[in-house]
């Protein structure tokens, strides 16, 4: 073994990330999330870095994984796997079925979320020491830009309690909604737009989206409600969409409900709900409950298995497009890297980056047309800013306990005392 990609130590970093105050069907988001820096040393003496969520779950299971590393190379990432299985008593292959009330960030994954941080840490470490990117090291890119969709969404003009301040406005009508579409576009070029629906009753989501259409003629438009719709719903606002929409993303809850969907209506379905574990994929594919899968490396397991996931995907003739939750610079560079080896990307990939004001790298990521070029740069082409990483860490460790767990339905209530999370299905 070459004793310079033998891991030396393991820095876990959890940190507390700004946020605006983003609606969607489970609530708001709060005014601070929880994220988790890993950091990969080599006794060579090289840092790799990744990013993943930092409530508890994800802390905690992270933090025995990070005991076990040291000694083990940064190449060996299915031993990475294996290792994880071992310690973290096997529950990062485990599926259950509840509703990710924490921001709907496929809490059903919650191990492949603490594994993918590693092992982006670990590429990067390899990387910065062969010298090559990390897209070299996943087989080498097949595009030199990888484009993004603007991300829109309902959202209040300031958080009702606390929080940093933007100078965004409130977004909660069709207008709103219009004028913060030409702002992403105007601002980064981004030419895809994706409403997060689940918000107001359909029609309201249904006049937005035509509102842009019309605002932003011939753009692709995107509605992604959660779940939050029956079957009767999903195909109601399926038919009033017909021809506007590029695709519309879990209209429904459950494989069996999006199949129904699907055979009825001839919009592509999305998702980033119903397939998130390779179990879920055979019913999926098998009923054509999606057309289109979106991957997110933070719960599939990383970058080597959103690769995996796309092979299958183009076997079985499903697009495939990329999901986004709340990031940093060092995720986006990673899903830059994995998105830039992923022959066939049809489709424009989600992130929330241009909503964050705050980063823990040097130099923030800058969208040109939509898209961003990808690093040549060794490792994911990103450098840790320490004195922003130590900033975001101390608002963590000085935070009142209100922010450690992200809690969409509880900081709504803040704003709206007494609401609660909606059933599902909410219209
Ligand atoms: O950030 O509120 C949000 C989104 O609703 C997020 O939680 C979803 O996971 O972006 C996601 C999606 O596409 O479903
Ligand atoms: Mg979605």
């Amino acid at each position: 073994m070459n004793t310079a990609l033998v891991i030396e130590d393991i820095r876990l970093t959890p940190v507390l990330v700004s946020d605006p105050p983003l609606l969607n069907t489970q609530g708001v988001h709060q005014p601070y999330t929880p994220s988790l820096i890993v950091e990969v040393v080599t006794r060579g003496g090289t840092t790799g870095v990744g990013e993943t969520y930092g409530d508890g779950a994800y802390l905690e299971p992270a933090r025995t994984l990070a005991e076990a590393l040291p000694g083990r190379a940064v190449t060996d990432l299915n031993g990475l796997f294996a290792l994880a299985d071992e310690v973290c008593d096997g529950s990062h292959a485990a599926v259950d079925d509840r509703m990710d009330a924490g921001g709907l960030r496929g809490v059903r994954n919650a191990g492949k979320i603490r594994v993918s941080a590693f092992e982006v840490a670990c590429l990067d470490a390899l990387g910065k020491a062969l010298g090559l990117p990390v897209h070299a090291l996943l087989g080498g890119k097949v595009r030199s830009t990888v484009e993004y969709s603007a991300y829109l969404f309902y959202r209040w003009a300031h958080h009702p309690q606390g929080g940093e301040r933007d100078d965004w406005g409130a977004a909660l009508d069709p207008a709103g909604i219009v004028a913060q579409a030409r702002r992403f576009a105007d601002t980064y070029g981004l030419a895809s737009f994706k409403l997060k629906g689940g918000v107001f009753p359909p029609d309201q989501e249904i006049a937005a989206i035509r509102a842009l259409a019309e605002a932003l003629p011939g753009r692709p438009l995107r509605l992604d409600p959660n779940g939050a719709w029956s079957v009767p719903t999903s195909l109601y606002v399926a038919e009033q969409l017909k021809g506007v929409l590029e695709y519309l993303e879990d209209p429904t809850s459950g494989t069996q409900s999006m199949a129904t969907v699907s055979a009825a209506t001839d919009v592509p379905l999305a998702t980033n709900m119903c397939v998130t574990t390779l179990a879920e994929v055979p019913e999926a594919f098998a009923t054509d409950a999606v057309q289109i899968v979106l991957s997110d490396h933070h719960y599939w397991g990383g970058l080597h298995r959103t690769r995996e996931l796309a092979a299958l995907c183009r076997t079985f003739g499903v697009g495939l497009s990329m999901h986004s939750n709340t990031h940093l610079g060092i995720s986006l560079a990673a899903m830059t890297h994995v998105a830039a080896t992923v022959p066939g990307l049809a489709y424009a990939c989600d992130s929330h980056y241009p909503w964050q004001a705050e980063d823990v790298i040097t130099e923030r990521h800058t969208f040109t047309d939509g898209r961003l070029t990808v690093s040549d740069a060794p490792g994911l082409g990103v450098e840790l800013d320490r004195d922003r990483l130590a900033a975001l860490h101390r608002r963590r460790l000085e935070d009142d306990g209100t922010h450690r767990e992200r809690d969409d339905a509880a900081a709504m209530r803040r704003g709206a005392p007494g609401w609660v999370a909606p059933v599902i299905p909410r219209w």
